[in-house]
């Protein structure tokens, strides 16, 4: 059985951990170098953490306050490290909400990508239509919250690029991806834009295998490696806050890495 399965709606240890990560780290530069405890944030919030629905409440609150602290220190120019050939990590991870025999199958011939919602140009990508843009390709590390990380190399579109010829609002705040498993989840504007945010269509030189996303993949170095969704079929520009699937139980939204 598939542990994570068994999460339940609000994994509050994985939400301290990342609490207590973010402040020991980034966020805490916000707070002028005092560390905040969560018994110290109850107070300024004036929460009383007696029972298990209060403490929840705090700690998505905590949670929402990362959100803000790492889209205020978001370097939009900053870009995540690249490694050489050599460092590939070699087999690559697979990781899924299921496991590997239940992979979706998707027909090249058939698959088709929805781009919708605060775009010019509502439409409808084949494949060969994304395979015939400009293609950049990357070797960065894919960090999972899980407690692994590995080097891999995608190659593809750079989504600035995509959502440009797309006609994209780019003032919208969200850009929400969704995908063949019923996996969604979703990224801020900044991010989508970022340099080496990839629309990936290969893996290590060939067509991105089906455990690692066929078609297409989003490819984010600077997120962790749930918010990068595998086998996209939809794509919405929103101002609606769209959540996500691991982001709805509990995992920090921003999933800065
Ligand atoms: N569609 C979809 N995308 C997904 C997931 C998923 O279950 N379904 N899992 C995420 C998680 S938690 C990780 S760590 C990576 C794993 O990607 P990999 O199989 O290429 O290593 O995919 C991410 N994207
Ligand atoms: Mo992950």
């Amino acid at each position: 059985m598939n542990r994570r399965k068994l999460i339940r709606p609000l994994d509050a240890a994985s939400i301290i951990k990342d609490t207590r990560k973010e402040l020991h780290s980034s966020a805490r530069r916000l707070f002028g170098k005092r560390l905040l405890t969560l018994g110290g944030l109850a107070l300024l919030s004036g929460c009383d953490l007696t029972d298990d629905k209060s403490v929840n409440t705090m700690l998505r609150r905590v949670s929402t306050l990362n959100d803000r602290a790492q889209a205020l220190l978001f370097d939009p120019s900053k870009l995540a490290p690249t490694y050489p050939e050599s460092m590939l990590t070699r087999p690559f991870p697979f990781n899924a909400y299921y496991d590997i025999d239940q992979v979706p199958e998707i027909d090249a011939q058939t698959y088709r990508l929805e781009l919708s919602g605060l775009v010019k140009r509502k439409r409808i990508w084949t494949l060969d239509e994304l395979h015939a843009l400009p293609q950049l390709s990357q070797i960065t590390r894919h960090i999972c919250i899980e407690g692994w990380s590995a080097i891999g190399k995608w190659g593809g579109v750079r989504f600035a690029d995509f959502l440009m010829l797309a006609g994209a609002d780019t003032q919208a705040k969200y850009v929400a991806l969704h995908c063949a498993d019923s996996y969604w989840t979703s990224i801020d504007m900044p991010t989508a834009l970022h340099p080496q945010t990839l629309l990936a269509l290969t893996y290590d030189g060939d067509v991105l295998p089906a455990k690692y996303g066929f078609p297409m993949k989003l490819r984010i170095p600077t997120k962790l490696g749930y918010k990068n969704p595998k086998h996209i079929v939809a794509i919405t520009v929103t101002n609606e806050f769209p959540g996500g699937y691991w982001e709805n139980q509990g995992y920090n939204w921003f999933g800065g890495s």
